[in-house]
């Protein structure tokens, strides 16, 4: 007897049935239509009702199956299906796959109508019966009654744009029995990691196999090698141990090797009746948190140890990367992973407002090493809990644990986004209530937090939960204990990026800085008609900027560092080197807090945000079209194995009592990561150069560097830079450049300069810029701060932007594609302001 499986993705026809008539009706065509068409929509079709209809032939085969069912992977969200003209499902969760039972109901010719309800109004609807509005940040208060990605209600990056449809396949399946559920676990240990086990303990098929029916098991390498088989009852399930298994290691570490596991169930003749199969990847995680001395603050580490390793976990949030989901084809997503690693990220945290994220993305992170940081999809509310959505919460978070932790690349599950933070901020939160009974507290989601996912979790799977993020302390805000979302820069009290030392957190999963995309992303907002609308406060470009008072901010943040100029190319442009600048800082700054064991007293870094739903300006390091921005390069160059840094701060001292006599005197510390496992000796080169009188001194230290943590080298007075005892003088322009050094071979560099750069009158640096092909090589005679490259026409695809240059330091850098075209240059002090 045969299995079939039919997709059953075209021919759809789809068209508003929306009682009420709204304008423009012809624009407002279906947003999730399966056969990837762009469409547009405006804000009625959020508030219109859509029938989506097609027709399917049951071959003869199928048609006499025992068993055939209809798979929904994905409706999106309130739905009614209809089959030959009767119901056969309602739904209300988009991230629910739904499987209904179509034995006995097929025709040779079948028509299959998905009637959804307009999601704003199912969701207001909710919210009115169910405890009316409550708080929240970004979008309509009826989103906290929906399960529909939350992004959709429109967010500070993101319009509203509520899609509904199929949004992702549906299919026919038709068989005598089916692997349901199929659970492995793998795990790593041994002195030299190579001791693999994988053990499966959950085998579910439905309906049950017949009798005298077998399973047989197979693994192979990840070369395809059989390493392992067995021929079993059903009800014997697989216990393995793997000598000499390869482990799976994360980016940096290792390679992330797989094997398969190939599972058959047979029927007494042998004929196969059903299977499946599954990546392997054996890998040991634990979530490590030790407390920290007192002197270094205390509270306790947050880290993630993959098979004995621990990480610093340098990586980037993850928002979903289309409005319209089922645009992303999905090469999209190796394309976004591919960029991921070549900016030498190691961790992608799957946001809570978005999806549980294609298979797409997590099987290019599996293959790529990277960690996933998986929330739940919840995020910026209070949410309510009660039994109907309690139910649909448990099936939805049965379901992504099932298809989640078969990834090796996913090692923590986190409850929500923010929620617990929001609960603060409304005074709802009584941590010293732990009885476990919280759907009738004023912070009735704990339920869902504190009880329904970790349930399943632990249930299902054996990855560590973690109930919120930010989560742990005292408030969710401790910079002591578990993740913080660090937005005192940009957002809460504004602070400059030189205090990211102070802000930092054991592990700051959320951290950003806004800066516009690439000048020809820009370019694609306005039509031909609309090139006059082509300046930074126009109706336009505001409307591609979705955060409150994002105005303000900005141009606080470009006000206190720089003189900068105000037309489109320059606001790109300084609002990108700002970016830029804040970004790396704060990879600098808290990777140099990665101390060793027993002190990792910042063990995470993950950029707000690493992609964009739409073409807009955001906190985005890359655009909607995975264009870099630079700020994506000026975090790579921090994330690199082997990184040199510096802080430079003016230290001012009273003496006699009074304000009059000071001494102001300007301190630099200079420091070098080292991730690599084994310690590195090097020579680390110091060189400082007036901007008006050249160089100035010029030292060296010979030292050993810790393995997989920083290592302190030097602190002392700025060289050259006088000590100030009036606060009419002006300190000179010193810049200093760091550089670690294997003979002549450049391993690390960076420059410190005197900020606020506004201040500095820059002198003509000399910049030479030769190309040749594709490679670029350039040099300057005085220091060059922000340097950014591009060329005209089509775009070529660098491996570095966002450059500090040195007297005496060329640098080189490809261009994929610049042919030996000119190359366009711009720079801070560059005479643009
Ligand atoms: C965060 C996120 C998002 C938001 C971002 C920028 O905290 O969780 O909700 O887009 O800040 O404001």
């Amino acid at each position: 007897m045969t299995r079939t499986s039919t997709t059953i993705d075209s021919g759809w026809q789809f068209s508003q049935v929306s009682s009420k008539t709204w304008p423009d009706v012809e624009e407002n065509v279906s947003v999730a239509s399966p056969t990837r068409t762009r469409t547009s929509t405006s804000g009625s079709a959020n508030e219109a009702d859509w029938v989506f209809r097609t027709t399917f032939l049951a071959s003869p085969e199928q048609f006499s199956a025992p068993n055939a069912d209809l798979l929904f992977e994905g409706l999106d969200t309130y739905c009614t299906v209809t089959l030959n003209g009767e119901e056969i499902a309602t739904t209300s969760n988009m991230f629910l796959s739904h499987r209904v039972s179509v034995t006995g109901k097929l025709k040779e010719k079948n028509t299959l109508e998905l009637r959804f309800d307009a999601p704003l109004l199912a969701a207001k609807k909710e919210e009115a019966e169910n405890g009316g509005p409550k708080p929240l940040w970004n979008g309509d208060s009826s989103r906290l009654y929906s399960r529909k990605a939350q992004y959709g209600w429109g967010w500070d990056w993101g319009p509203i744009i509520m899609t509904v449809g199929p949004w992702r396949p549906v299919k026919l399946e038709t068989y005598v029995c089916r692997i349901n559920d199929l659970r492995v676990d793998s795990n790593l240990k041994g002195s030299k990691w190579d001791e693999g086990s994988l053990e499966v303990s959950n085998l579910d098929i439905s309906p049950k196999a017949p009798k005298d029916a077998k399973v047989a098991y197979t693994l192979t390498d990840p070369e395809g090698k059989v390493v392992k088989q067995a021929m079993n009852d059903v009800e014997e399930l697989p216990d393995w141990e793997i000598e000499g298994a390869r482990g799976w290691w994360h980016v940096g570490y290792g390679k992330p090797d797989m094997y398969t596991l190939e599972v058959a169930v047979l029927d007494a003749s042998g004929t196969e009746l059903a299977a499946t199969s599954q990546r392997v990847g054996f890998r040991h995680v634990e979530v490590v948190q030790e407390a920290l001395a007192e002197a270094d603050g205390g509270g306790s580490s947050f880290l993630f140890e993959v098979n004995g390793v621990r990480v610093f976990c340098g990586g980037s949030n993850w928002i979903p990367a289309d409005n319209y989901l089922t645009e992303i084809e999905p090469d999209r997503y190796k394309r976004w992973v591919d960029l991921l690693v070549k900016g030498n990220q190691n961790m992608l945290r799957v946001w809570g407002g978005g999806i549980y994220e294609a298979d797409e993305l997590y099987a290019a992170c599996d293959e790529a090493g990277v960690l996933v940081w998986q929330d739940f999809m919840f995020g910026c509310g209070l949410y309510p809990s009660y039994k109907r959505l309690n139910d649909s919460i448990q099936a939805e978070a049965e379901q992504a644990v099932q298809r989640l932790r078969a990834h090796p690349s996913v090692v923590i599950f986190a409850g929500n986004n923010e929620d617990y933070q929001i609960a603060e901020e409304q005074g709802v939160v009584d941590y010293n209530d732990e009885s476990g009974d919280y759907m009738h507290t004023k912070f009735p989601a704990r339920h869902i937090y504190e009880i329904i996912l970790p349930g399943v979790v632990q249930k299902l799977s054996n990855i560590f939960y973690w109930r919120s993020s930010p989560y742990g302390g005292k408030t969710s805000g401790d910079l002591t204990v578990g993740d913080v979302h660090q937005w005192n820069v940009w957002h809460g009290t504004q602070e400059p990026w030189s205090h990211w030392d102070k802000l930092a957190g054991r592990f700051v999963s959320e951290f950003g800085m806004q800066g516009y995309p690439s000048m020809r992303t820009v370019e694609a907002w306005f039509s031909d008609k609309e090139q006059d609308q082509k300046f930074p406060q126009s109706r336009i470009s505001v409307n591609h900027n979705k955060a409150a008072g994002f105005e303000r901010r900005l141009e606080l943040y470009l006000m206190e560092n720089f003189r900068h100029a105000f037309d489109m190319p320059s606001y790109v442009y300084y609002t990108q080197a700002m970016q830029a600048e804040t970004l790396a800082a704060a990879y600098r700054l808290w990777r140099r807090n990665w101390k060793g064991r027993g002190r990792e007293l910042t063990s995470g870094a993950l950029v707000w945000q690493i992609n964009d739903c739409w073409p807009c300006v955001s906190w985005a390091i890359c655009d909607y079209y995975l264009r870099p921005k630079p700020a994506f390069f000026a975090i790579a160059r921090e994330l690199r194995p082997l990184t040199v840094g510096m802080a430079r701060k003016d230290i001012k001292t009273y003496r006699d009592g009074s304000l009059a006599f000071f001494e102001t005197r300007s301190e630099v510390q200079l420091w070098a990561c080292n991730s690599e496992l084994e310690e590195r000796t090097v020579r680390v080169e110091l060189v400082a150069f007036d901007l008006n009188d050249g160089e100035l001194d010029r030292q060296h230290w010979d030292v050993t560097l810790k393995p997989n943590a920083s290592t302190e080298i030097w602190a002392g007075d700025v060289p050259g830079q006088a000590v100030r005892t009036s606060d009419a003088d002006v300190p000179r322009p010193i810049v200093l450049q760091a550089r670690i050094l294997d003979g002549d071979n450049v391993l690390a560099r960076y420059s410190n300069w005197p900020e606020p750069w506004k201040y500095l009158t820059f002198p003509d640096p000399g910049l030479r810029i030769d190309v040749d092909g594709d490679e670029v090589t350039i040099s300057v005679e005085k220091p060059v701060k922000g340097l950014i490259l591009d060329t005209e026409g089509e775009e070529a695809e660098w491996s570095d932007q966002a450059l500090d240059m040195f007297p005496g330091d060329t640098q080189s850098v490809t261009a994929k594609g610049l042919k030996g075209r000119k190359v366009t240059a711009r720079y801070i002090g560059d005479g643009s302001a």
